[in-house]
């Protein structure tokens, strides 16, 4: 099934049904190497999402900024590499919606625990715009907020399910989003957490 979200937004429910134990699997041998960690934003506040990053680039922020870097503040060392398995998956949902050149050099992965949330926000830390961000979301559903590429635009809600890819391509590539505070729910395989795979295309000088 395919659906249109929203102006370049495909919407594949249930795209990774079957690898689901894989996906879980990478995650767990990836946040071995590369934990879980909740980052510092500019202005000094915690954000309630944890995450990790593995491929060339992870996406880091601190009091500072944002930006993506090679080596994982962290632990000092280079992100992991992008597992094959999750790589070969964000392909192919990008072929699905169209694009058949995608190479994720990139793959953030959030993780909810309920309450945690993501404020409004668009992506532009990539360099290249061009290229379309992958989504995959596993565990609990979270209630997805989808707005204009302009911060005034009204905002529609969206479930995102386990299962769910979502390719965000063409004018949605520069859309405000973010994620209500998730609900508390449980979901076989995470229990009362959610995941968050994005695949993204990097420039190399950002
Ligand atoms: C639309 N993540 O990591 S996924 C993010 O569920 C992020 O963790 C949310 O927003 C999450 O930046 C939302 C859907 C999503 C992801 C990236 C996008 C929508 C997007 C990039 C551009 C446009
Ligand atoms: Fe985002």
């Amino acid at each position: 099934e395919r659906r249109t979200l929203g102006d370049g937004a495909v919407h594949l429910p249930g795209f990774t049904t079957g690898h689901d134990r894989a996906i879980l699997g990478a995650i767990a041998t990836l946040a071995e190497q590369a934990p879980f960690r909740r980052m510092t934003v500019p202005g000094g506040g915690v954000m309630s999402v944890a995450l990790t990053s593995c491929g060339d680039c992870g996406w880091c922020s601190d009091e500072r900024g944002y930006c993506y870097a090679a080596k994982d503040p962290l632990t000092g060392r280079s992100w992991p590499s992008m597992p094959n398995v999750l790589k070969g998956i964000a392909k192919d949902a990008a072929q699905q919606a169209g694009y058949d050149e995608f190479e994720p050099q990139s793959c953030l992965i959030n993780r909810y625990e309920t309450g945690a949330r993501m404020g409004m926000h668009q992506d532009k830390d990539e360099g290249c715009l061009e290229a379309p961000v992958v989504s995959l979301s596993i565990g609990i559903p979270a209630r997805f907020m989808f707005g204009g590429v302009e911060r005034e635009q009204a905002v529609e809600v969206v479930d995102l399910y386990h299962g769910d890819a979502v390719i965000w391509g063409g004018p949605s590539r520069l859309a405000w989003h973010g994620i209500k505070p998730l609900r508390s729910a449980f979901h076989p395989l995470t229990g009362a957490l959610r995941y968050n795979l994005t695949f993204r295309a990097i420039a190399e000088d950002t």
